[in-house]
């Protein structure tokens, strides 16, 4: 987190993590879509040619809070493909929260182990403890054939400590969950941590409900 005293601006660095092709991309895509113009700004995306992130996709989404201080999230996205440790190490430097992106097809299981593990590492390198660092969970492409059952899903979300959302990135469903899910976590976190509501009169609940609020249409908008 970064803040700005002399501009009243507090910046939020929020990292979707995940495997090579689970939808990091598309999560930022569909948010952009359906977040209103005053509160997203421009999508940067860095791509090859076959539509893989090659180095990182940033999103920025500006709130207003109380006692005129302006709250910048910064959505990033690393590049999934094994080879692009080094930058995904980057990226992840400085995160407040992470949503981690997972395939749901059977078949990528390994692959969403393998790149929850490579996460773990990268934050632990990037001195960021992996056991209190707001993580929420997306189980992406739920529309596909071959995926894990909602059962199992259930099942995974209450022996684990994180929350689980399901989507379907391509087409909205879930994205703007899994956002808020994410937000809700790291700003109670960032709250015990810098205590924001007594220096900057930013009430968690108050500032929270505001962001659902504005976005809470958006994910209505996208069943
Ligand atoms: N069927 C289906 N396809 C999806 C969904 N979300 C994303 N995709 C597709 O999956 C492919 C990869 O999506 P990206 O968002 O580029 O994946 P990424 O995680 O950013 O991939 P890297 O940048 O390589 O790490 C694209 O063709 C998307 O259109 C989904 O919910 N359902
Ligand atoms: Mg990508």
């Amino acid at each position: 987190m970064q803040i700005d005293f002399k501009a009243r601006e507090i910046t939020v660095k929020l990292v979707y993590y995940g495997p090579a092709l689970s939808g990091k991309t598309t999560n930022l895509q569909a948010i952009h879509k359906l977040v209103a113009a005053d509160t997203a700004g421009r999508l940067m995306t860095l791509e090859t040619r076959d539509d893989r992130t090659l180095f990182f996709d940033l999103l920025p989404l500006t709130f207003a809070g109380s006692g005129g201080i302006q709250v910048r999230f910064k959505l990033f996205t690393v590049p999934g493909q094994v080879i692009h440790n080094a930058t995904r190490r980057l990226v992840l430097q400085g995160a407040d929260g992470t949503a981690f992106i997972a395939d749901s097809q059977i078949a990528e299981t390994r692959a969403n182990q393998q790149a929850f593990l490579n996460m773990q590492e990268n934050l632990k390198e990037n001195a960021i403890d992996p056991v209190t660092h707001p993580l929420v969970i997306q189980f992406n492409k739920r529309d596909l054939p071959g995926v894990r059952t909602d059962e199992e899903l259930d099942r995974l979300a209450q022996k684990g400590r994180e929350p689980v959302y399901k989507a379907v990135a391509l087409r909205g469903t879930g994205v703007i969950e899994t956002f808020l899910g994410l937000t809700d976590l790291t700003w109670r976190h960032l709250e015990a941590k810098h205590q924001l509501k007594e220096k900057f009169g930013l009430d968690p609940d108050v500032f929270l409900a505001d962001v659902r609020e504005r976005l809470g249409l958006c994910g209505e908008a996208a069943q």
